[in-house]
């Protein structure tokens, strides 16, 4: 009797060897071993003939990606994040495509308090002048930040890690609005004390929040979400924080917003051509900027790999995903 041949996959990035261990139980398995990300022709090539692809958010796999892969069955994210996937074109292919939600809620939504805590209180720039020797000692007006407590926190995006950050505002002394999803206005959201959080308008959230805080995920429909026109609508006093994606802020617009004093200043994770920077954004002492770094703990990266490879794994055996992405075909 022989034995099936065993399913072929393409793995875009090095993951954790308990999950590429996984995988090579269930799957003949090539991993692309270099730095940075496979380019669009190399994605392409070695996913020929592969029954699963194990993607990353950078992965772009449209309609005419696919047409090129007969035999692709299945595309799993290392991601919550799909924007990377026309999710209506796989549909059609009956390709199947899922990511990964909840396992980095916490992760995403503890460093959102990073950025918020970094860049009220300053951080990026006390590191900056102590790394450099230019420390002078204790002084009473030394970089001074701005209290959380007893302000406004204004969540854009009130989704898993939008309501896991929320929940945490209140141990900083802060009440919280959010903006109401457009299609679900009649939705209330309830804080840990069962209390419903304020729905506001998009436009509202801006005009009240002290700090505005960023979690939509990207369509056309948040792109450049935050423009010149939209940020012109925060305090002067008040923060951005973008822990959603690049696009969602169009960062030339923030450039303007510090040069003119429009805002007190920004803390972003994500950015528009990641691995670029706008120029602009480095001149500024009040723009707290990390690297894409939002569910970077062992832990987190851990589960998202393993959680991808379950995905993979349900799919080439013949059973369904355990987290498509909404509006996936599911076999
Ligand atoms: C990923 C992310 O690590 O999950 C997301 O959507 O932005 C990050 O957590 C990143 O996209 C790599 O694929």
């Amino acid at each position: 009797m022989t034995t099936p041949a065993r399913p072929r996959v393409f793995v875009s990035r090095r993951l954790f060897p308990e999950t590429l261990a996984l995988i090579s139980q269930h799957a003949e398995m090539d991993v692309f071993d270099g730095t940075g990300s496979p380019s669009p022709e190399e994605l392409l090539a070695r996913t020929k003939g592969c029954a699963g692809l194990v993607a990353q958010g950078t992965d772009k796999v449209d309609g005419a990606f696919l047409d090129q892969l007969p035999d692709l069955r299945v595309v799993c994210n290392v991601a919550v994040g799909y924007n990377n996937i026309d999710v209506a074109a796989a549909r059609a292919r009956k390709v199947v495509v899922t990511n990964t939600p909840d396992v980095l809620n916490e992760a995403c939504a503890a460093l959102t308090w990073g950025l918020i805590l970094g860049v009220t209180r300053r951080l990026g720039e006390g590191e900056r002048i102590l790394r450099a020797g230019q420390w002078k000692g204790f002084q009473l007006d030394f970089l001074l930040g701005m209290d959380l407590v007893g302000k406004t926190l204004g969540v854009i995006g009130m989704g898993r890690i939008g309501q896991s950050v929320a929940a945490k505002a209140a141990a900083f002394g802060m009440r919280t609005v959010y903006m109401k999803s457009p299609r679900r206005q009649d939705e209330q959201i309830l804080g840990p004390d069962g209390v419903p959080y304020e729905g506001l308008s998009f436009e509202e959230v801006l005009t009240r929040s002290d700090i505005v805080t960023l979690h939509v995920p990207l369509s056309s429909e948040t792109h450049h979400l935050i423009n010149r026109t939209s940020i012109r609508l925060m305090k002067p006093t008040a923060y951005l924080v973008n822990m959603a994606r690049g696009p969602v802020v169009e960062e030339a617009s923030v450039v303007s917003a510090l040069d003119n004093g429009w805002i007190a200043g920004a803390a972003l994770d994500v950015y528009e051509l990641e691995p670029v920077v706008h120029p602009g954004l480095l001149k500024f002492d009040n723009a707290f900027l990390i690297p894409h770094l939002g569910s970077a703990t062992r832990e987190t990266r851990t589960a998202m790999c393993n959680l991808a490879a379950r995905n993979l794994v349900e799919v080439l055996e013949g059973r369904a995903p355990v987290t498509p992405i909404p509006g996936s075909h599911i076999p």
